[in-house]
């Protein structure tokens, strides 16, 4: 897989607008403002792939790029407190939806700020997860916010909190100064295949 070929395929407001799974899919999910946008960026090598923003709670969408023979699905942010009770409602009917379709499921990276522990919306998401049984990765993001011994400290208790099985991969990593982006993108080469 070339990284440097993703394109911007098209958003989705809407599940039911969602065209059907053909290429396997790598989801990538996370609360607002983890840095999604930016891990998406690096990844890619495109500043402007997916919008990094300051501001969050913008309306929900789920997005998709194409890239050799995969599709990188930008499921939307959730958990941002100050967003109307319709857009929360659009948020779990677009992340639902999704799940619930019958899709080619690669890989799903759940994204977690290392520097905290959590949320309850993290819980959620990650024991829906490991119920349903999907291949899912987590990325541990910001990690150049914390010293090498907090890194390690925050990462075993977030195993902890999470239940994480010791096979599931779990990836410290940082958009600003590429920690842990080679064996991220190692892990979506190999879960495309
Ligand atoms: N220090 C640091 N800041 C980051 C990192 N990733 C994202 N940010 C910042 O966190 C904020 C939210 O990032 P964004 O990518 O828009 O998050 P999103 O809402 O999950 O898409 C922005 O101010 C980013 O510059 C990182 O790896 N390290
Ligand atoms: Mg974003």
């Amino acid at each position: 897989m070339n990284f440097q070929n993703v394109t911007f395929e098209r958003s989705f407001g809407i599940s039911s607008q969602l065209p059907p799974s053909t290429v396997p899919e790598i989801a990538f999910a996370g609360r607002s403002n983890v840095g999604k946008s930016s891990l998406l960026n690096k990844l890619f090598n495109r500043k402007g792939l997916a919008k990094v923003s300051q501001t969050p709670g913008k309306t929900a969408t789920i997005n998709f790029f194409a890239v050799d023979g995969a599709r990188l699905v930008d499921l939307p942010g959730y958990g941002y407190a100050q967003v109307a009770k319709s857009e929360k409602h659009r948020w779990s009917e677009l992340i639902e939806g999704y799940f619930n379709q019958d899709r080619n499921f690669a890989l799903v990276v759940s994204l977690v700020d290392i520097r905290h522990a959590a949320s309850d919306l993290d819980e959620n998401m990650i024991g829906f997860l490991q119920e349903a049984g999907l291949p899912f990765a987590v990325a541990l993001t910001k990690a150049d916010k914390l010293s090498r011994q907090q890194q390690m400290k925050q990462k075993a208790a977030l195993v902890k909190q999470l239940d994480l099985d010791a096979d599931t991969p779990l990836v410290v990593c940082s958009s600003a100064n590429g920690t842990g982006i080679d064996e991220l993108r190692a892990l979506i080469k190999s879960a495309a295949l």
